[in-house]
């Protein structure tokens, strides 16, 4: 190998966060810490999935978590690495964890400024079949007057300070937006042990013909999405049909909408009248994502998800995201139907 094709000037996610904190002067560092954290726990999560099928983590643990679903062994080490992670870095009041009914409060640091809502393995239910599963994440920045109550994090997702997800694929990849900014990629690197920046400024492309969707819901279907998902499949005269994927690991289905276009769908219906998945740890981070890379998401009235305000911690919604042209149909159907 030549030596000029090897990069010496690697980005690492440290750097990176270090590069970010200066550029903001009234930074504390306090955000730089809970990130170290945030990335501790990815590669911890990454190392224990990797390894799941030959330490015998696979299967059920036996419990069942808030909503009734049955944890794997998986989910319940997940979620202990990610709350110990935020617990540890000092810099978190407030946790919310799809795994625990209860908000979590560190009340150890009753002065840490930062709230984190997390789903510490979305899509567990792919885990023992070693299909891709990811831990979603949203940052919000606490209140002045902020009680240490669930209240605190009831809010929409225009209030977070930064959002992202960690997909355990083939590699780990890691995708982070801060409030305003860009939304950028990184790998884990397992030798180094540490996330690259692989993937700087990402932009979904404008439109592209995927759709990813359980369509085994389509019996409980409103009109409208009856209407938008059958236009695609059975395009006007000349049109192709578009091309349909869907893993339901909600964050390997995002992370290719991302880089290929096309449009993710978990529309409400019939049978779940609020949608299933969930706003602060599931719909919310993933809208930032979509909306900083160029695209956009919106919940099953076609308001935007962003400002979509959760009535309780777990709250559920529809949500629409993807490529702007392909969402912007599917609001174009719905307003017809209004
Ligand atoms: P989970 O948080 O219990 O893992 O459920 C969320 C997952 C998402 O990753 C995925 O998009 C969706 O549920 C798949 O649901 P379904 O099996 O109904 O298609
Ligand atoms: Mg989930």
């Amino acid at each position: 190998v030549g030596s000029e094709k090897i990069n010496t000037d690697i980005i690492t996610l440290t750097r990176f966060l270090t590069e970010e904190q200066v550029k903001h002067k009234e930074a504390t560092g306090d955000f730089t810490l809970l990130c170290h954290a945030l990335q501790f726990a990815f590669k911890s999560i990454a190392y224990y999935i990797r390894r799941a099928t030959l330490i015998n983590l696979t299967g059920l643990a036996g419990t069942s978590n808030t909503t009734g679903d049955d944890q794997k062994k998986l989910d319940v080490i997940g979620n202990d690495l990610f709350i110990g992670a935020m617990r540890s870095c000092g810099r978190v009041r407030l946790v919310v964890s799809e795994e625990e009914e209860e908000l979590i409060t560190f009340d150890e640091y009753p002065n840490a400024r930062y709230a984190v809502a997390c789903d510490p393995i979305d899509g567990s239910s792919n885990l023992d079949a070693g299909v891709s599963v990811g831990t979603i994440f949203s940052i919000f920045k606490l209140a002045d007057d902020a009680k240490g109550t669930k209240e605190d994090l009831l809010l929409p997702g225009t209030e977070m300070v930064a959002s992202g997800f960690t997909m355990y694929g083939a590699s780990a990849q890691l995708v982070i937006t801060m409030k305003g900014g860009s939304v950028n990629g990184f790998t884990l690197d397992n030798s180094f042990g540490e996330f690259i920046l692989t993937h700087p400024n990402m932009r979904i492309p404008k439109k592209r013909a995927i759709y990813s969707v359980n369509e085994g819901n389509s019996l409980y279907w409103e009109e409208p999405v009856k209407e938008y998902i059958n236009s695609l499949k059975f395009p006007q005269e000349g049109g192709k049909p578009y091309s349909a994927r869907y893993i339901g690991s909600m964050v390997a289905d995002a992370y290719r909408t991302l880089l290929y276009g096309g449009i993710f769908a978990y529309p409400a219906d019939k049978k779940s009248p609020k949608g299933k998945l969930r706003i602060l740890y599931e719909c919310a981070p993933m809208a930032m994502v979509f909306e900083n890379a160029g695209g956009l998401a919106v919940d099953s009235h076609m308001n935007r998800m962003l400002e979509v305000v959760p009535e309780h911690i777990h709250d559920r919604s529809g949500i629409f995201m993807g490529s702007h042209d392909e969402v912007a149909k599917v609001i174009e159907v719905h307003k017809k139907h209004q």
